[in-house]
């Protein structure tokens, strides 16, 4: 059977890109709900609402697995989803990227994120409830999603990135890539804050898939690679375009 993972549109690619590569012969659907990205800027019942009808579609693909590739809904429905489909077990990129930074043991971080995650403060109070020591700075961004989906970064967003985040330099030890969208601008803002140690909540989840099925010995043990199908809910000519820049397609096609 294969495994769900969603986003709200071309972000997710760079969580399912670390699973291909942790777990290369499971079969996996994607989804981009890009009729309804930006995700970072709606009700906790529009997420409902939208994430509902992923999860019943996976449901009729029998899928073994769900993987939030999404920080916003994670924040916001991971407990409302788990509840509504308590039999197949549902994973969110939090938990992980939060384990992943406290075993780095820094004294001061940056949170950076959609609106709707810091709004829930669920970085802060997951980091804060293990270390009460531990500086956190949240920040949203919320501008840094568009220009990803629309493809505007690929000609260099520096200026934006700088706005943002030129205050923290030398202010924290590292800083939470706290949207599955900005792993596509690392190298940008490597550029701006210099010599700061990053965690990208899209490498951290796929540890805990990986070890997830391995625990439940829900593995798919055949040898050959699994099978992947993309899919979007926006046009699917966009959602290639936006994410060539980082996502390698090899024979995979959008739909
Ligand atoms: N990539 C998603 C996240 O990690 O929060 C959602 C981004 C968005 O839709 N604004």
């Amino acid at each position: 059977n294969p495994i769900g993972v969603f986003d709200s549109g071309v972000g997710g690619l760079t969580v399912l890109d670390y699973m291909r590569q942790q777990c290369p012969q499971e079969n996996m659907i994607y989804i981009g709900d890009n009729a309804h990205c930006p995700y970072g800027d709606k009700t906790k019942t529009q997420l409902l609402e939208y994430t509902r009808k992923i999860c019943d579609y996976f449901v009729s693909q029998n899928v073994k697995m769900i993987v939030l590739a999404c920080n916003t809904t994670s924040a916001n429905v991971l407990e409302e989803l788990q509840q509504s489909y308590p039999d197949i077990p549902i994973v969110g990129v939090i938990h992980s990227t939060v384990h992943e930074f406290l075993a780095r043991h820094h004294q001061s971080v940056l949170v950076i994120a959609t609106n709707a995650t810091i709004q829930s403060h669920k970085y802060r109070q997951m980091i804060l409830q293990y270390n009460p020591d531990i500086t956190v700075h949240e920040l949203a961004t919320p501008q840094l999603v568009p220009v990803i989906e629309s493809g505007e970064y690929k000609a260099g967003v520096h200026d934006l990135i700088r706005q943002y985040l030129l205050d923290y330099q030398k202010k924290v030890d590292a800083i939470i890539l706290g949207c599955t969208h900005y792993p596509v601008l690392l190298k940008q803002i490597q550029d701006v804050l210099k010599d700061i140690d990053y965690i990208s909540s899209s490498a951290s989840i796929c540890h805990e898939v990986a070890s997830y099925l391995k625990n439940h010995q829900m593995e798919n043990t055949q040898l050959t690679a699994g099978n992947i199908k993309i899919y979007t809910t926006g046009q699917p000519q966009v959602f290639f375009q936006s994410s060539q820049g980082f996502f390698d397609f090899q024979n995979l096609s959008v739909e």
